[in-house]
């Protein structure tokens, strides 16, 4: 039995202000094409399908004209799919009684009455795997404990047991979906900081039980597997989300089944349909040997508008260096992203953001001299006024 795990397509979305449907009608077509080549037989995405819970309807259309035609190049083609914190729960169901017609199962909310809703038992050829199909939980949908404080990862948990409590046979390996941060370890390891990203804790790996052949999940943008465990990944967005994902090869996850449970998992790497540059790579330069930089650069070497974003250091005085900039790019073929003035520390906050996961172990203090130094690149802190209304904000919601 082959899974296709894939998440965090976000279509709709646009890139600095470019419109990215083209590139994200690149990646259904080739989705198609791997679903046919490696005869899958069940497609999971894992939540944030659309950028926000208002998609333009070409969006919509986008995935609706998908899904018919992956069901029609591959009959017997499953296609499971989540409501992601980006997704409005309501609007995502509302083509499910149409949709089922497809072959395709789409769970916008999780209800705390009814726990066997996101339990999908699928057939597959002669065989069949269980599919727990979570979506993104807010604390509302949760369970609660009995006794003790209530907090989002027990709730997170008890969802996960409920709904695996009502699998009567077992007949198959089973599949969790999620969209949620997972963070290696276990609880009582966590000793940092647990800051809330986007209003809802990181939970740990221990929050699956150990009823489960593979944890397909999304929300984080760069593939990986949590606390270690080969079983429980993240596939990553298909398609790069910033400029520090450049060198990054982003991809979807092919699982292998048999009735005994996972096999094996390979990546299959997206081709990177429009390319991302920094100009330069690495550091920064000052405005004349920028704007040589951009005249050295063949722009027409790439098959598609590369997006292009300047690193302009901050050193630089010249006052009139936007237009000497859009003089210097006139004519050239590319999605122009902005100007980037970077000073000496500003090296360390893209490593930092490379991945969401490090975001946890900052300080919020941290964070805000993070976000200072993008708007002063000059400053190497935040003024101690804004940092004493930020401890004001802390010590409010702490109350
Ligand atoms: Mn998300």
């Amino acid at each position: 039995m082959k899974v296709l795990h894939t998440s965090d397509w976000h279509l709709g979305q646009s890139f600095y202000e470019h419109d990215r449907s083209e590139e994200h009608q690149l990646f259904l077509d080739w989705l198609c094409d791997a679903l046919v080549e490696q005869q899958v037989d069940v497609l999971l995405i894992s939540g944030d399908i659309f950028h926000t819970a208002t998609p333009p309807a070409s969006a919509e259309k986008q995935l609706y004209t998908f899904i018919q035609k992956a069901s029609q190049l591959c009959p017997q083609l499953h296609i499971i799919l989540i409501a992601g914190n980006h997704d409005s729960a309501n609007r995502i169901e509302t083509a499910k009684p149409l949709l089922t017609l497809f072959n395709t199962h789409v769970i916008g909310r999780f209800n705390k009455q009814a726990p066997e809703q996101v339990v999908i038992d699928l057939p597959i050829a002669a065989q069949h795997m269980h599919v727990v199909a979570m979506p993104f939980l807010r604390s509302a949908d949760l369970p609660k404990p009995l006794a003790d404080e209530f907090d989002y990862q027990t709730g997170v948990q008890l969802a996960y047991q409920h709904a695996l409590s009502t699998i009567g046979e077992v007949k198959g390996p089973i599949v969790l979906m999620g969209h949620l941060h997972a963070k290696g370890g276990t609880i009582s390891e966590d000793s940092e900081r647990n800051l809330n990203i986007g209003g809802f804790d990181a939970v740990s790996a221990g929050v699956f039980g150990e009823q489960f052949d593979y944890v397909a999940l999304g929300h984080l943008h760069k593939a990986q597997t949590v606390a270690k465990q080969s079983a429980i990944r993240y596939s990553g967005t298909p398609l790069p989300m910033s400029f520090s994902e450049r060198n990054y090869k982003h991809q979807v996850l092919l699982a292998e089944f048999n009735e005994q449970g996972l096999v094996d998992v390979n990546p299959l790497y997206v081709p990177r349909f429009k390319d991302v540059l920094y100009i330069p790579e690495d550091g920064a330069k000052r405005l004349a040997e920028l704007c040589e930089a951009i005249a050295a650069q063949d722009f027409s070497k790439f098959d598609s508008a590369p997006y292009v974003r300047l690193k302009l250091s901050a050193a630089e005085t010249n006052s009139r260096f936007r237009a000497e900039i859009d003089e210097a790019l006139k004519g050239k073929d590319i999605k122009f992203c902005g100007i980037e003035r970077v000073s000496k520390g500003a090296a360390a906050s893209e490593w930092l953001f490379e991945d969401l996961g490090k975001v946890e172990s900052l300080s919020p203090n941290t964070l805000l001299d993070i976000a200072y130094r993008e708007i002063e690149p000059e400053q190497e802190k935040a003024p101690a006024t804004l940092h004493e209304k930020l401890a004001e904000v802390i010590a409010s919601m702490e109350e």
